[in-house]
C-alpha cells in the first residue's frame, strides 16, 4: 500500500524544505517507503474535505488504507515503528531515541517556532525588538544546551534515529539566522543529516514542487 502525504501547493519557503512535510518525506526515503504526494492551497487546508484529514487545517497529512494521521511527529513515528531503521531494535536504546522525538518537537521546536512567528507576524508591534531579544535568548539556551550533549558525536545517541531526523530538520527551521553556526558540532550535525541520500531525495522531491509551478516564474 502506498501512502499519500500532503504538502503545500506553493510553500511560503519557496522550496528551502523547512515545511513540515520534509520531515515525513525523509522518513519515508529513508526506509525506502514509496509514497504519494497530494498538494493543497492554504484555501483547500481549511475545508471539510482537508479538515476530515488534519483537525486544524495544516499539512502534513498521511493516509494508508484506513489509516489517517496528522502532526509529522506521530507520522514519523508510525514510519519508523513499522519499517526497520529509524528506531533501534534495542528496548532502552529504542526508548531513548523516542525520547529525542519528543525533544525536537517539544522541547527544541517551541522556542524556534516562537521567534519565527514573532518575525513575521508582530516586527510592526512597538514593542517587537525587545520581545524578540527574549525570544533569541530562549532559542539560544536551547541551542547551548543541545551542543553540549550532542559534543564531538555524530548523532544524539548512538545511530541515526528518527530523533535526530526530527531534530535536524527542527534545527534548519533557523536557516539563514546564522544561530546554529555559532556551534560548529550542531552544524556539522545538521550536515550530517542533509548529506544523507535520503534526506536529499526528500529535499529534491519537495523542491521541485517549486520550481515545477509555473505560477513561481
Ligand atoms: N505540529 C504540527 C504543525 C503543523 C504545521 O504547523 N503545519 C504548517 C506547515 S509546516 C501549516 O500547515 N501551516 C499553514 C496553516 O497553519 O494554515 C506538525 O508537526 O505537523
Amino acid at each position: 500500500m502506498i501512502p499519500t502525504i500532503t504538502a503545500f501547493e506553493r510553500s511560503p519557503d519557496r522550496g528551502r524544505g523547512l515545511a513540515r512535510d520534509m520531515r515525513v518525506r525523509w522518513a519515508l526515503e529513508e526506509v525506502g517507503q514509496p509514497y504519494h504526494v497530494r498538494l493543497v492551497s492554504f484555501a483547500e487546508m481549511k475545508e471539510p474535505a482537508h479538515r476530515r484529514r488534519h483537525p486544524f487545517g495544516q499539512i502534513p497529512t498521511y493516509e494508508a488504507g484506513e489509516l489517517t494521521l496528522f502532526e509529522s511527529g506521530a507520522i514519523v513515528f508510525h514510519v519508523a515503528e513499522r519499517h526497520r531503521g529509524l528506531l533501534p531494535e534495542d528496548v532502552n536504546a529504542r526508548a531513548r531515541a523516542i525520547a529525542w522525538m519528543f525533544a525536537a518537537l517539544n522541547t527544541v521546536e517551541p522556542p524556534i517556532v516562537e521567534r519565527g512567528m514573532a518575525i513575521l507576524l508582530d516586527h510592526a508591534r512597538s514593542w517587537h525588538q525587545e520581545r524578540l531579544a527574549l525570544l533569541e535568548d530562549r532559542v539560544r539556551t536551547r541551542l547551548v544546551e543541545l551542543s553540549r550533549r550532542l559534543g564531538e558525536a555524530d548523532w544524539l545517541d548512538g545511530a541515526f534515529s528518527a530523533g535526530d531526523l526530527l531534530m535536524v530538520t527542527v534545527l534548519r527551521r533557523l536557516s539563514g539566522s546564522g544561530e546554529v553556526e555559532k556551534y560548529p558540532n550542531l552544524s556539522a550535525y545538521v550536515a550530517r543529516g542533509e548529506a544523507r541520500p535520503a534526506y536529499q531525495r526528500a529535499f529534491d522531491a519537495q523542491r521541485a514542487v517549486f520550481t515545477d509551478n509555473p505560477a513561481n516564474g
